[in-house]
């Protein structure tokens, strides 16, 4: 099973620890197409091998060979909101992980939209035990 995992880059890399230790643990039960955004070698700059073109069209890509997506949403990020737009238009089921912090809310605009599974957690278990439900029914 594929799995397209989104975190915010140029939104800013203060989760990038936890984007890595996610993606470490939904790679012990299927495939994280996106691995990178976990990497600290990636700065908010991001990876300067590829353009800004070449990097839309592989994500895009992605995206469309991936059985699931899913999304730490607590940094915001354009460019994840805007894979989990890409993500609905192709029907693809979609994850979003946003921790408590600070009385922050979730965007209406992802906590309202019924077709996406938006959980809020505060510790990595209970992220865990979402992103395990998650596969289970992507899986099914
Ligand atoms: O707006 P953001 O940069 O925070 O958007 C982050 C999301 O877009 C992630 O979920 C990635 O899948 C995707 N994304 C954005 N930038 C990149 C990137 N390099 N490499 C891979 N995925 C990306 C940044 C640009 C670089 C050429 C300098």
């Amino acid at each position: 099973m594929k799995i397209y995992f989104a975190g915010a880059i140029r939104g800013g890399r203060e989760d990038q620890k936890l984007y890595y230790t996610l993606i470490d643990y939904i790679g012990t039960k299927a495939e994280v197409l996106t691995e990178h955004v976990g990497l600290d070698t990636l700065s908010m700059v991001g990876e300067n091998n590829l353009s800004d073109h070449e990097i839309f069209k592989r994500d895009v890509n992605w995206l469309k060979s991936a059985q699931g997506v899913i999304a730490e949403v607590t940094t915001p990020s354009l460019g994840v909101g805007y894979e989990l737009g890409i993500a609905e238009s192709m029907h693809k089921p979609v994850l979003c992980l946003f921790r408590n912090v600070n009385n922050m809310r979730l965007s209406a605009m992802l906590q309202g939209n019924e077709k996406f599974f938006c959980k809020n957690y505060s510790s990595l278990k209970e992220a865990k035990n979402y992103i395990d439900a998650f596969l289970a029914k992507v899986s099914l």
